[in-house]
């Protein structure tokens, strides 16, 4: 299927801002396309020059491809180009130039904590899919506030943060409500979650993703890693609370045809593949077959 689904919905997020339409057969750069002319947005939150946006090109000289200071310029997919200073895209047009509603220039790192358990009944048996007779995954999911869609609750990599530390802060700060917690609960959910969070991960995916943001000039990338409660008894007991930029949180099965936020459902499906879970995926395929 065609590259940056998300990437040209028309309406961009946040704004009256209308991109231009990028047709299928028109999304690849490759394809020469003289009358393109994206239209130009910057959210203003963005030239309010917060600590977590660039300044506008020709203020400042951004060392692109590189690690740039603390801010990592570097893209997992590669080496992107550079066009009279400003960085492109490495997967397609969006029908939009600017930064838009993301702060940096080039890609814009985040990290996407994947946190499963296996569904289980009230005797506290595993359940299987009827269909794959697979066991179900469940993956702590939140309903982000800005476009009320159920994504992973991942967040941005400050400029010089381990990743393995922005995958634990992000999850406590959406799924956990550390923010408001009060000394004591951060600690013993700091003591909870630390250990999860140490254990080996199983990284899922690593790149480009295709979120509502994303512009020619601006995109977001991640490493999407999982950590899973074996037993059920480790992060499943702790209370879920919403916090940040999340409204909702809980517990949603890996089954039914998931829509969530930018890429997540892709790296549910790795989840549940590499786990040997069920998954829609599998199905579709299994009746493709016979
Ligand atoms: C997505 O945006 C990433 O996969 C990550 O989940 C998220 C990070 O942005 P914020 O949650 O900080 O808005 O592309
Ligand atoms: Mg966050
Ligand atoms: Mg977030």
């Amino acid at each position: 299927s065609a590259p940056n689904v998300k990437a040209r919905c028309l309406q961009y997020p946040g704004s009256e801002i209308q991109r231009v339409p990028v047709p299928d057969d028109k999304v690849d750069w490759k394809i020469d396309w003289h009358m393109y002319s994206p239209v130009s947005y910057t959210a203003p939150v963005v030239l309010n020059k917060p600590v977590w946006a660039d300044p506008d090109i020709g203020s400042f000289s951004p060392r692109f491809n590189s690690l740039d200071g603390k801010v990592d310029r570097r893209s997992h997919e590669g080496e992107y180009r550079v066009e009279n200073g400003i960085p492109i895209n490495p997967h397609s047009r969006t029908g939009l130039t600017g930064r838009g509603l993301l702060g940096r220039w080039g890609p814009n790192h985040a990290a996407d904590p994947i946190v499963t358990r296996w569904k289980r009944d009230s005797a506290g048996l595993r359940v299987f899919h009827p269909v794959s007779k697979m066991p179900v995954l469940q993956f702590v999911s939140i309903k982000r506030k800005d476009c009320l869609e159920w994504a992973l609750p991942g967040g941005m990599v400050d400029p010089g943060e381990l990743v393995s530390l922005t995958l634990q802060r992000e999850f406590s700060e959406e799924a956990l409500n550390s923010l408001d917690a009060s000394p004591e609960e951060t600690e013993r959910i700091h003591e909870r979650i630390t250990a999860l969070f140490g254990s080996q991960g199983l990284e899922v995916y690593k790149g480009y993703v295709d979120d509502p943001r994303n512009t020619d000039n601006s995109w977001m990338e991640t490493v999407a890693v999982n950590f899973h409660d074996e037993t059920g008894n480790s992060v499943s007991e702790l209370p879920l609370q919403a916090g940040d930029d999340a409204g909702q949180v809980q517990w949603i099965d890996i089954d039914s045809a998931l829509s969530l936020y930018a890429s997540h459902s892709h790296f549910l499906e790795v989840v549940a593949k590499k786990r040997n879970a069920h998954c829609t995926q599998l199905l579709e395929r299994l009746f493709l077959k016979y």
